[in-house]
This record gives structure tokens, sequence and C-alpha cells, in this order.
């Protein structure tokens, strides 16, 4: 790493510096780079540093940090390093500062009140994207922006504290306590995924407000994006699955969706996490009635929870946080009806966990055994027991006119009872999205305008990377695009279209890598189908012909055995191909639905009737292959990225100080990897050369023509643009005039705010002047 110091002397190759802590040594002349004069020290902005090298930036960032200014900008981009404290910036005091512009410090609620400005003038829908790895603190600055703009356009029967609220239902069921995230966003839920595949992974969520014409909230609404996962349920179900949905596909015409997130969670935990927060806070929370009509115990007491060894989170308290959950489901109108029936799922979830099966036969059959557990799931979702034991431990085939009943081998009923409680758990999610955005969205129309805040998950590099990461990578490496495109690409080419000279930046695009993934037919994910639809494959037949097809590709590596690598944006991964197939094929067993469907709860209900309700384009015929779970991310992931193109972006991109979520501690190499990884230093470089303020001659006159002192012979606006320019003495290099635009470098348009807001006043007090005199 660097150190900053003095130049004592220099002789050919190489120069003495002593450092600040007094050390001298001799290092080569080459390796030095300059440091910034004192009085930029801890800028707000890291393009005013006056030389930008990786050591100056970091050396900046620390500084502010050391003082607890969290937030910094980079052009464009907030930056936001996670302060892992509570930090005394967020108060009401902080609100209307930002809201009556009494500060340029930079914070995640300029932001916001800049994107709410903007959406008030220029009548556009915006984002804001918070990026960062996991544990950056993209939820927390997600829930500020929502927190600032919930202030600005609250009002109107308190919807701005319902969306506040729903933070505490997603969390609760989202979230999960991971090795790196006591909170990890580890979303579900769905309205309009691509498939059936019951189960899918989302780490992502994307909140939209609505606003009135006057700025108000008029509502809001919450889509997660779900991405694909796992799960081992034998592919023997499948066909039946394909029978019975062909059937009901010339049934039922019109549907809609679910799929969810990181299912496996609920019923599978690494060592040291947590399941999802919302099964403790159950147990340590509820009432001793309710315990009672749920047959509820502690949360030790439940297979699926205790198989960690991790039931608490230091600090905090589980049956609190329920009590605060229950008032939040009050705020949203999710009636105590509901809420019972929501407890009931959970438990019946829980208790899922705890059915244990005895083999019957030689061939390693087995049949549920007929204990509390399997009687308290029969009550909770109102079935018979029997017929939960039938649909757990056996699956139907036809012969000829008739179906019969085969039973299961362990390892297939207990894959098919984990599937039953991912399906229930995810169906859960579901529902209460829905729940909570007709409450939002209740009685008022959208009249167009809105902010969506969107909540995305990070780049994972782990030891093992399996299929969740090469979908979360692949998404990651799609949203670096998005950011790429909307930094660099489309400034310059607005730079062009408005004929403006402009030092072209260059700048890193990874189109490539995405060729890596998406072209067809050789690239990974088409070949990945192919495989997972080739009759005995396995995933060293993967890993070769990926090797085969792939190897001369420079953002490809090809390893030894069924690993291979990926050059991403942010560094090099080497996936193990082990699981892929399965993950990537992911049937659910048709049993389990039609069980839900026929029971007395319901919510069961409804969650069959949903699953049933699916679009079946990709399986009217038993000949169709099954579009794969890869594919249906790739297709999802489209939406999300058509849906961000169409709105105006702003960039938040957060920064994990250190990996053991300690305040006041600053690991430079962690945060040089990150900065990197963002492009942050290109985001500096092509806003440094750049013009970052940039308004229509037509806007610039509307808002500033009036502080003309002298009127001029031409009034189109490109030449009043020009003559309040000279009024105001910007000097030439500042500024450019493009065909449309006026283009200003930074800091130049606060002159021009500053000079408005004087004139402004001045007529106020004349008019209050001459109101006095009229009394
Ligand atoms: V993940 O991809 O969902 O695993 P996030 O969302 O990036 O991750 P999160 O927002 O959950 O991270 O932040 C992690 C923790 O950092 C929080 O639980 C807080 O304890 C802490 N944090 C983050 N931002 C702030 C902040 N502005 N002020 C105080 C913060 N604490
Ligand atoms: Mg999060």
């Amino acid at each position: 790493m660097w150190g900053s110091g003095t130049i004592q002397s220099t002789s050919g190759e190489e120069s003495i510096v002593s450092l600040s802590n007094g050390n001298v040594i001799k290092v080569s002349t080459s390796q030095l780079l300059p440091a910034n004069p004192g009085i930029l020290e801890g800028v707000n902005d890291l393009i005013q540093l006056s030389y930008l090298n990786e050591p100056s930036v970091l050396h900046n960032l620390k500084r502010r940090y050391s003082h607890d200014m969290i937030y910094s900008k980079a052009g464009p981009v907030l930056i936001a390093v996670n302060p892992f404290k509570d930090v005394q910036i967020y108060g009401k005091d902080f609100v209307t500062s930002y809201r009556e512009k009494a500060t340029d410090s930079p914070h995640v609620f300029a932001i916001a009140d800049n994107a709410y400005n903007e959406m008030m003038n220029e009548f556009h829908n915006l984002n804001l994207s918070c990026s960062g790895e996991t544990g950056a603190g993209k939820t927390e600055t997600a829930k500020f922006a929502m927190q600032y703009l919930a202030s600005l356009g609250g009002g109107y029967g308190g919807k701005e504290c319902k969306i506040l609220q729903t933070h505490c239902i997603l969390e609760a069921f989202g979230n999960a306590k991971t090795s790196r995230n006591d909170s990890s966003s580890r979303f579900v839920s769905s309205s309009s995924p691509l498939s059936f595949a019951h189960c899918s992974l989302l780490k992502g969520k994307l909140i939209d407000i609505h606003f009135t014409a006057l700025g108000k909230i008029s509502g809001a609404n919450i889509q997660t994006c779900k991405h694909v996962l796992l799960e081992k349920v034998s592919s023997c179900h499948s066909s039946t699955l394909y029978q019975v949905l062909s059937l009901l596909s010339c049934i039922v015409s019109d549907v809609d969706f679910f799929v969810t997130f990181e299912q496996s969670r609920v019923v599978q935990l690494a060592a040291g996490e947590r399941s999802y927060h919302i099964f403790y806070q159950l147990c340590a929370g509820a009432p001793p009635a309710l315990r009672e009509r749920l047959n509820l115990k502690m949360a030790n007491e439940y297979n699926y929870l205790v198989q960690s060894d991790c039931l608490v989170i230091n600090g905090v308290d589980d049956g609190q946080k329920f009590q605060k959950l229950k008032e939040a489901f009050d705020i949203v109108q999710i009636c105590k009806e509901e809420q019972e029936q929501v407890f009931a799922m959970l438990a019946a979830v829980l208790w899922l966990g705890n059915i244990s099966f005895q083999v019957t036969d030689k061939e390693n059959h087995v049949e549920a055994l007929a204990d509390e557990a399997l009687t308290s799931v029969a009550t909770l979702i109102g079935c018979a027991p029997h017929e939960l034991m039938q649909a757990i431990s056996t699956h139907r085939i036809q012969v000829g006119k008739d179906s019969i009943a085969k039973k299961l081998t362990l390892q297939q009923a207990i894959d098919t009872r984990d599937a039953l409680a991912k399906f229930i758990y995810a169906s859960l999610f579901d529902w209460l999205v829905e729940q909570i955005n007709n409450s939002l969205e209740a009685g008022k129309k959208h009249i167009g305008r809105s902010i969506s805040i969107i909540d995305i998950y990070g780049f994972e590099s782990l030891k093992k990377n399996s299929f969740e990461q090469f979908c979360i990578n692949y998404a990651n490496e799609r949203l670096q695009q998005h950011f790429n495109r909307h930094l660099f690409k489309l400034e310059q080419e607005e730079y062009d279209l408005e004929g403006i000279d402009w030092t072209k930046v260059v700048f890193e695009d990874n189109q490539e890598c995405l060729d890596l993934f998406e072209k067809k037919p050789l690239g990974i994910l088409s070949l990945l189908d192919e495989e997972s639809n080739a009759p005995n494959s396995t995933d060293f037949t993967l890993a070769n012909k990926l090797k085969q097809h792939l190897n001369s590709n420079s953002y490809f590596k090809g390893d030894r055995g069924r690993a291979f690598g990926v050059l991403h944006f942010a560094g090099e991964v080497l996936y193990d191909t082990n699981g892929f197939l399965d993950k990537n094929r992911d049937p659910l067993s048709s049993e389990v639905v039609q069980l839900l469907s026929s029971c007395d709860g319901q919510l069961p209900q409804l969650f069959a009737k949903k699953m049933f309700n699916q679009p079946l384009q990709s399986v009217t015929s038993l000949d169709t292959p099954m579009q794969s779970v890869a594919l249906q991310f790739k297709g999802q992931l489209f939406k999300l990225m058509h849906q961000l193109e169409s709105t105006r972006s702003h960039f938040i991109c957060c920064i994990k100080p250190n990996s053991k979520q300690l305040p006041g501690t600053y690991e430079e190499d962690l945060v040089l990897q990150q900065l990197r990884c963002y492009g942050i230093f290109e985001v500096i470089r092509i806003s440094r050369s750049g013009y970052p303020t940039r308004m229509t001659h037509q806007a610039f006159t509307e808002r500033y023509g009036f502080l003309l002192s002298e009127p001029i012979v031409s009034q189109d606006p490109l030449s009043i643009s020009v003559a309040l320019l000279k009024q105001f003495n910007v000097l030439p290099q500042m500024y450019q005039i493009g065909y449309t635009k006026v283009f200003l470098r930074t800091g130049q348009i606060s002159a021009l705010e500053d000079r408005r807001k004087q004139v402004l006043r001045g007529v106020i007090e004349v008019q209050k002047y001459f109101r006095g005199h009229r009394a």
C-alpha cells in the first residue's frame, strides 16, 4: 500500500523519501505519485482533486471517514462508506437543511432531493440504484432515501408511514443473518416471472414510490427481482408435473405467478448463518394463546433452525422485533385473521422440518412417521394427516387410464418434504408483497411520476462458487454495463450529438464478457441449457462442453475437472459445475401442490391455485423442453434492465470499509478493490474532463433569463444563454454551448443559483413592503 512523504533528493532512477512517520526510505522514482496540496484534504467531490491517483482517492475517503463524513461524491455518483455505527446525520434537521439547500455536503438526502426536484421539474421517472457488495449498506442507504422522499411527499393519509413500515415486514421475511452481514437481504417473491420453477434466488428489490402532480406521495409498489434457484427435487417427478400442468393449461388461461429467492435457506443453513428473521421472531415473540393455537415451540426445537448452531444475533431482540412486525402488519392493513394465517404457515414450515421417515422395505422406500410433527403440519395447513403423509412419501404415476401411488426413497421423500416447505414460504412471501402493494396503492391512480429505489445485490466471489454465484455475478455484469452505458457512453454520445469538443475518454466495456454468457448458440447459458436437456449429461460433461467451445474466449478460463473460470469486470471467479444441471432444471412435485389445493386453509389453497395458474407456453407439450432456470433468470434480468433504461438513473455506490462489520476501521486494500470494481476512477476521470451540468437553452433562459440586465436583440434561447454567461463572467473554459443545451463545468451553476435567489428575495421584500404600505 501507499504512505505519504516528502522527497528529499532524487538521483537518476531513485529517490530518498522521508515518510510522515519519520522513516527515511529509498524508492524507485517511477513508483512515486504526487500528493494533493493540504487545501484539498478531504474534499467533498473527488473530481476536485488536482492529482487524481488511487492513493489520493483512498486517502481522501479515509480522511472523511475518520470524521464521520461517510458520503462523498465522485462526479455524479454518490459514494457511501458504511460507518457500522449510528451516525447522527439523518434527523429532521438534516432533512430540512437538504430541502432548503442550506448545505452542499454530499448525502443520500441530497441525491434523493435532486431526484425529487428533477421528477417535479422535468416530469421524469427516476431511479436511485444502490450497488455494492454484501454488507456494504445498500439496504440501509435505500431506507434513508425512502425516509427522505417520504418526508417530502408525505401528508396524504399517512402513506409515507406505511411505506416505511414495509421495510420491517420485508426485512423480517426476506433478510437473514449470513456470515458477512447480520441482516443480509436474501429476498424472495415476484409478480410475473416466466416459469413455474418454484424457487428462485433473489437479492434485489425495486420500490417504486409514485407521486401526484403536486409532489405528494400517491402510492408505492414493491417489485422483487427474482432470480432463480435450485433445489434438489428428484427429476422423476417432472413428467407427472408436465402432465398435470399441460392438462390444466387447457382449462386455465390467464396467469400470474411466483418465483422466489434463496429458498434453500428455509431448509438448509450454512454453519453460523440463520434462516429468515421471521422464524426466530415468531418463536421468541408469540404470546401464549397464539403459541397454543399453533402448537409453537422455541426455535431450538426445530430441525430447520438448529442445524447451523446459530439461533441469535448479538444485540438483536427477536421477541421485540415480533411486536414491531405486528404493528407494521396493522399499519399496512393486514387484518388479525390474515396475520394468524401467516403465522400458521410459518409454524407449518417449521414443523415440516421435524417430520421424519422410516424405511419400509429393502429398496429403501419410506413412509412418514405419524408423530406430533406430522399432525401439527396437517392441522396448520388444514388437511388430514394421512393425506400429508401420502403426498410426501409417494408419487403417482400414470398406468394406462389409472394412476398408482409409488413409494419414494428416503432422499426423494426428504426432498419432497423440503420442497413443500420452500414452496409454502415462497408463496407466503409473494402473497405478503401483494397485500402490501394493494395496501399502498389503494384507491390511488398512478399518474406517471415515480422514483424507483433499487437495492441490488452485489458481486459475490466466495471460496466455492456455484450456480447461485454464477447467476448473481451474471446479473452484476449486466448491471455494470448499465452503469457504464449510462455514465460513459450516454455522456459521450450526448457531447457528440451537441457538437461539443470533447476529448474522448477511453473506458472499459464489459460487452465481451456478457457475450460469453449470452451468445447463441455458443455462450455459457445456451450451452448450459443444451446440456440440461441432454440425456445422460453430468456436471463433468457440462464442464467439458464449455471448455470445448469456449476455451479460445479470453474471458473464459478452462480449469481442471469440473470447474471453469470467468473473467468478470470485478475479477476472476472460479465456478464449480457441481449441481449446475440439477439446479438449472428445477422441477416441483405435483403431489404437494395438489395436496395444498385440497387443504381447508385459505392460504394453502391460494398458493396452489397460483401455482396452477401459470403461463404454460413452455410446458404445453411433453416434447418441448421446459425453459431452464438460467434462461428465465436472463429474461427477468432483461426486463429489469429495460425498466432501468427507460428511467433516469442516479447511482449510489456503497463501500464496505472492513469485513468485520466494525466501526472506525478502514482497510485500504478492501476499499481500493471495491472502488476499482465499480469503475469509480473512470467515473472521476470522465467527470473531470466533462461538463456535468447541462440544461436546454430553453430551460436555462426560463430559469435565469430575467436576470439579464440589458435586453438583447435576438430573443432565441441560445442567444439569451450566451448573453447570460457573458453577463455573469463565466470563463470560456468553464462552459460550452451545444446546439440545444448549455454545458457547464462543475460548480458553475451554483453562482447563477445564488444570484437568482438574491434577486428573488429582493422581489419578495419589495412585495412585502408594498403590501405593508397598502395596509
Ligand atoms: V446484502 O447484499 O443485503 O447482504 P447490504 O444491503 O448492502 O447487504 P445493509 O444495508 O444490510 O447491507 O448494511 C449492513 C449493516 O451495515 C447494517 O445492518 C448496519 O448495521 C450497517 N450500516 C449500513 N449503512 C449504514 C448507515 N448509513 N449508518 C449506520 C449502517 N449503519
Ligand atoms: Mg441488503
